[in-house]
């Protein structure tokens, strides 16, 4: 094996523990809190969840560590997309398991929840587990998106865990892996079967977290290594002064993978899509948002500037999800056949200017014709259009030729406009973890390690006060049943836990809206430089701006 320099020096790092999970095992005591309710839908969550439900927060501390000694025998399943420092959670894990008893063994289901269901596995030791320690990436183990939700995968789970004797599955996912994490325990504690399952908040995205969940892992390197890329992107926009850089970045529905980086580098447009939603703004008046800033900078001789774009925009357009709506309809079942034998595009697109309505044709009509036609080419198995696919980049770049086209005949606008297009999303999700997510994935292990011991079933590992020194976190866990509603899913009422976006009344959205005024119009740029693992920890060990501002 070949290994990296920082590859090397990172197998050395040690990862900072909460304060209360120093002490020996022997000294770590818990604290049980009051009782949960879920957020919202009480009756309901609680007739779904009737062994689960309602269970007691709790904290660890220093004192007697009163749990029952028992050997265990742990599975670990990585869920769903990459996420900086998920190796650190197995690690953590694994380290807190060896350290309560050499005897416990921990098996690493590969490729995702179907490991679990396909019985495909390997178990740790400490040669195989030191090659991944303060590593990026989830190839310890494999992830994979399959779900577990069904009764059938359930009887297999409980198959498997006793042929291994397994005690706990520790599930380490996002908002949907985590919903069905609680579902699993539910399964296992009404069938009595002794398995607990506890679960790991994951996610770039950093749309899983709320009152419990302060952030889940992930969002702070892939937004550390997003903004690098963006702040050296606007060094040279502000070195060669002649383009228009457009960047999407990853984050799916909820833009605070957007909303951070604008908040660590200050270019000169950030769309935040719960915004757009709020506002209801139409394609139009976006581009004349973006456009109004090239036109301001231009009247000053600046010709260049960046705008962040996040993954999911165009879905919080109405006017545009009208559209989608409806091209989802005009496609439906046997349709799409027909469709696809028309054999040019002049056809096709006659064949859509008859199936839709005005209003989403005016819409359809002002994109430009690579996207029109990616709208029809790029559909998921169910025959809908992948919005996720959609060059928004590029889309409004196009959008924002277009007015400025119409402002030069105008006589408004007199500048040179010139656009690249960027999308930054798997640059991120499997960097060396900053020392933040070594950390805080390292803690969110070992404390999972504490809640199987305890036996507690159907809990998230928690860990937080992340603003302050890792000394200072506070590690415990919380019943996931806590964190759900009932939200409409695929036509069907379902529990689940609610998926956090971006709050326009919070401070990081705030503090944004307060300065993007002056970004927009003057070079504001930052330069936040790459993660740095080694030096002062005001430079190595601090957190996100959203975490510092939501926290001040
Ligand atoms: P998770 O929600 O599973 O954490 O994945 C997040 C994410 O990185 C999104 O930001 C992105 O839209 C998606 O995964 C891409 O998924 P894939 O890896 O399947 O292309």
């Amino acid at each position: 094996m070949n290994y990296s320099p920082l590859q090397k020096a990172r197998y050395e790092y040690t990862p900072k523990l909460p304060g209360m999970l120093r002490h020996g095992i022997a000294e770590i005591g818990v604290k049980e809190g009051s009782e949960t309710q879920s957020v919202a839908d009480q009756d309901k969550i609680k007739a779904l969840f009737p062994n689960t439900y309602g269970k007691k927060e709790i904290t660890f501390e220093k004192g007697q560590n009163t749990s029952a000694a028992k050997k265990q025998v742990v599975g670990v399943i990585l869920s769903g997309g990459q996420a900086p420092g998920g190796h650190n959670v197995v690690c953590g894990l694994y380290d807190a398991l060896k350290a309560t008893n050499k005897e416990n063994v921990l098996y690493g289901f590969k490729n995702g929840p179907s490991g679990l269901v396909d019985d495909d596995y390997l178990i740790f030791d400490d040669a195989y587990i030191n090659e991944f320690r303060n590593t990026g990436g989830f190839d310890i183990i494999g992830s994979g998106r399959t779900k577990l939700e069904t009764d059938e995968q359930f009887a297999i789970s409980v198959e498997v865990c006793k042929k291994h004797g397994i005690t706990a599955i520790v599930i380490i996912g996002g908002d949907d892996s985590n919903t069905n994490a609680a579902v699993l325990a539910e399964y296992f504690a009404a069938h009595d079967t002794g398995i607990q399952v506890i679960g790991c908040p994951k996610t770039i995205d950093g749309d899983l977290k709320n009152e419990d969940i302060e952030c889940s892992f992930g969002f702070d390197t892939a937004t550390k290594t997003y903004s690098e890329l963006i702040g050296n992107i606007e060094r040279d926009a502000n070195s060669a002064k002649k383009y228009w850089h457009f960047i999407k970045v990853m984050g799916r529905s909820a833009s605070h993978v957007a909303l951070e980086c604008a908040l660590e580098t200050q270019p000169n447009i950030c769309l935040v899509s719960e915004e757009v939603a709020a506002k209801k703004m139409s394609l139009s008046q976006i581009a004349d948002y973006i456009a109004d800033s090239v036109e301001k900078r231009a009247a000053k001789g600046m010709n260049f500037g960046v705008a962040v774009i996040p993954e999911g925009v165009v879905e919080f357009v109405p006017e545009f999800s009208a559209l989608i709506g409806e091209i989802n309809e005009l496609l439906a079942g046997s349709k799409a056949e027909t469709f696809n034998a028309l054999p040019t595009w002049a056809e096709k697109y006659a064949f859509i200017e008859q199936g839709l309505s005005k209003e989403s044709m005016s819409v359809f009509a002002i994109l430009p014709q690579g996207i029109q036609q990616q709208l029809f080419l790029e559909r998921d198995p169910h025959g809908n259009v992948q919005v996720s696919l959609i060059e928004s980049e590029k889309l409004f770049s196009a959008l924002v030729a277009d007015k400025l086209a119409d402002r030069k005949k105008k006589g408004t606008y007199n500048g040179k406009f010139s656009a690249l297009h960027h999308f930054f999303g798997y640059e991120g999700r499997c960097a060396f973890p900053s020392n933040f997510d070594s950390d805080y994935c390292y803690s969110l292990g070992y404390n999972a390690t504490m809640l199987i011991q305890y036996g507690y079933n159907g809990y998230l590992s928690k860990v937080s006060n992340l603003s302050a020194p890792a000394s200072e976190w506070v590690a415990g866990g919380m019943p996931i049943t806590k964190m759900m509603n009932i939200e409409r899913r695929h036509g069907e009422d379902k529990p689940v836990i609610r998926k956090a976006l971006v709050e326009l009344d919070g401070k990081p959205f705030k503090y944004f809206e307060a300065h993007r005024e002056e970004w927009a119009a003057d070079t504001c740029f930052t330069y936040p430089g790459a993660i740095q693992y080694y030096g002062p920890a005001e430079v190595c060990d601090i957190t996100t701006r959203t975490l510092a501002l939501e926290q001040e």
